[in-house]
């Protein structure tokens, strides 16, 4: 049956309805439900997940309970977490949970349990992995592991991009103050020039370790920056010092050493780690670079006490599954077009950014399973973000008072790692402030009470009535960011699920990759071919300007 005809669905679009033409408001559910925090917030290990600032009443909460179930969330979990081939596409299992299914002892990684995928155990090469990198880890940061020129490393630089950038860029940031002391590591990823120029500039070749990030070695924006790096490098050492500087996060063996790396300083991961969902393998490299090995263990361990919640708590309880469902009440019956990640942490900074393309990659999809258009429901929302409170200062405004509803996500720390005088307390009242002013907003009947003038009052008056989830962490650590970033990937996976779309394919990304090749033969043979009007005159423009 089409899932808008489902009797789950039907309710829930009622009681859309029925919200909307009652007028109803999120703050007087805290009266008509004076238990409404036990039902809408969820604790786990550090983690408090406030979902109570929603237009979501006890019936409409039930209602999405009754969509997951019937949409066979729990079973589909359970296919990803037995290493089924769900990612039916591309015939591959999906398996990012084997990646933190580890315990940690003693500088030793070891297997919680195995997977199985077409009869082999891949825990085997997962355990194998960490604990290669560990030892290569360990090295480098004590100094052992000497440069062409006997000089230790004190630059990582990794070059990738896409999901083997975004996210051990926004680990690496998230956790700044574990990072090792004359240590810095940097990320490059832009094909345009700039970026690995502004990179290279000043850098140390006798001091710098490079990490050439890409699952397949061909992706053209990575490996146009790992030759220019390449060249720079041979500016001032031998061909075979290549094997000191430069090492790689990769599936294709025979691509890693024909570029010259050394192949025992390749590592290797799987055709069941999706791009975005990479960052706990090998593409994690630079983050136990600049973390160490047991704080990287702790990472993974987060993660891992996540994974285990979404596999064993029951839908009303869980974490995840509730806040897809929430994601699901806006995205599909309340109109809502997009959803705004605001971390109230600085470190946070390249959080939103991550989880744009861990959504919008994962579940921006127009075709479903079976091959369908979708053309009776919306699938993934546009995903986007700032940390607070510079948000506050820039576009908080159409939140507050714009004609869109954009439910926003909050996220912040109960302590912090820099408490300098009043800065955090001022930082979380602006989270409270802002959580509270968006849900209550400001009446007229109080404005003229406070005497403001009567033409003033229709702009000065807030709506209200704007959603929230918010996430209060006692502290960022690497344990609580991993449970955070496995909050949203399994987020993601349940919305997937009940839209019933494959999550882990990519063929927008594909799309670019394989276009742009046409194009560039054409601009370096100076000849244009068969384009559209508009493409033809920007390509020849382009042409005339860099041959004049
Ligand atoms: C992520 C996507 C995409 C991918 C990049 C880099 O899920 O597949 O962002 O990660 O295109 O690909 P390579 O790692 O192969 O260079």
């Amino acid at each position: 049956m089409k899932l808008i005809n489902t009797r789950e669905w039907k309710s829930l679009e009622l009681d859309a309805k029925q919200w909307i033409d009652g007028h109803q408001r999120i703050e007087s559910l805290f009266v008509s439900q004076p238990d409404r925090l036990a039902h809408f917030s969820f604790e786990l290990d550090g983690l408090f997940v406030d979902l109570s600032k929603n237009s979501i009443t006890a019936s409409i909460q039930s209602h999405l309970n009754q969509l997951a179930t019937a949409s066979g969330v729990e079973a589909y979990r359970d296919k990803m977490f037995q290493g089924e081939k769900i990612n039916l596409t591309e015939g591959r299992a999906v398996l990012h949970v084997a990646l933190r299914n580890v315990t940690y002892h003693r500088g030793v990684f070891s297997a919680v349990s195995s997977i199985f995928v077409d009869g082999i155990d891949v825990m085997v090469g997962v355990v194998d992995t960490l604990n290669k990198m560990g030892k290569f880890t360990e090295t480098v940061r004590s100094g052992e592991w000497k440069g062409a020129t006997g000089r230790s490393i004190k630059t990582i630089v990794n070059i990738g991009i896409g999901g083997s950038d975004l996210g051990p860029k926004m680990l690496t940031r998230a956790l700044t103050p574990y990072i090792q002391e004359g240590l810095s590591v940097k990320f490059v990823s832009n094909v345009d020039g700039t970026d690995i120029a502004e990179t290279l500039n000043g850098l140390d070749p006798e001091t710098s370790l490079f990490i050439i990030a890409s699952k397949t070695f061909t992706t053209q924006e990575t490996m146009t920056n790992a030759e220019t790096a390449k060249r720079w490098f041979l500016q001032t050492h031998k061909p075979t010092d290549i094997a000191k500087h430069f090492v790689a996060a990769s599936t294709a063996e025979k691509l890693v050493a024909a570029f010259g790396i050394d192949t025992a300083n390749m590592f290797p991961f799987w055709d069941w780690v999706g791009g975005r969902y990479s960052s706990p393998s090998a593409i994690g490299l630079p983050v136990m670079l600049a973390i160490g090995r047991d704080h990287y263990a702790e990472l993974l361990s987060g993660y891992h006490i996540m994974d285990q919640h979404f596999l064993k708590t029951p839908i009303e309880k869980n974490i995840p599954v509730q806040m897809a469902l929430t994601g699901i009440w806006y995205n599909n019956f309340m109109h809502a077009e997009s959803i705004a990640i605001l971390p109230y942490d600085q470190t946070l900074e390249h959080f939103a950014a991550y989880f744009q393309q861990g959504d919008m990659e994962s579940n921006g999809k127009y075709v479903n399973l079976a091959g369908e258009r979708i053309t009776d429901y919306q699938t993934g929302p546009i995903v986007w973000g700032e940390p607070g409170t510079n948000g506050q200062h820039a576009f908080y405004q159409l939140i507050h008072q714009g004609t869109k509803l954009i439910p926003a996500d909050f996220i912040g720390m109960v302590k912090s790692h820099h408490p300098e005088g009043d800065h955090h307390v001022k930082l979380m009242a602006n989270f409270f402030a802002q959580t509270e002013a968006l849900m209550c907003g400001l009446s007229a009947d109080t404005l003229r009470a406070q005497g403001c003038s009567e033409s003033l009052i229709p702009h000065r008056t807030f709506e209200g009535n704007r959603p929230t989830n918010s996430i209060l962490i006692n502290e960022l650590t690497p344990k609580t960011l991993g449970m955070l970033v496995a909050l949203y990937e399994h987020k993601i996976f349940v919305q997937g699920v009940i839209w019933q779309v494959n999550s882990f394919d990519q063929y927008g990304v594909e799309l670019g990759k394989v276009g742009a090749k046409a194009i560039l033969s054409e601009l370096e043979n100076n000849k244009v071919g068969q384009h559209d009007a508009s493409t033809t005159i920007l390509m020849e423009r382009f042409l005339k300007k860099a041959n004049p």
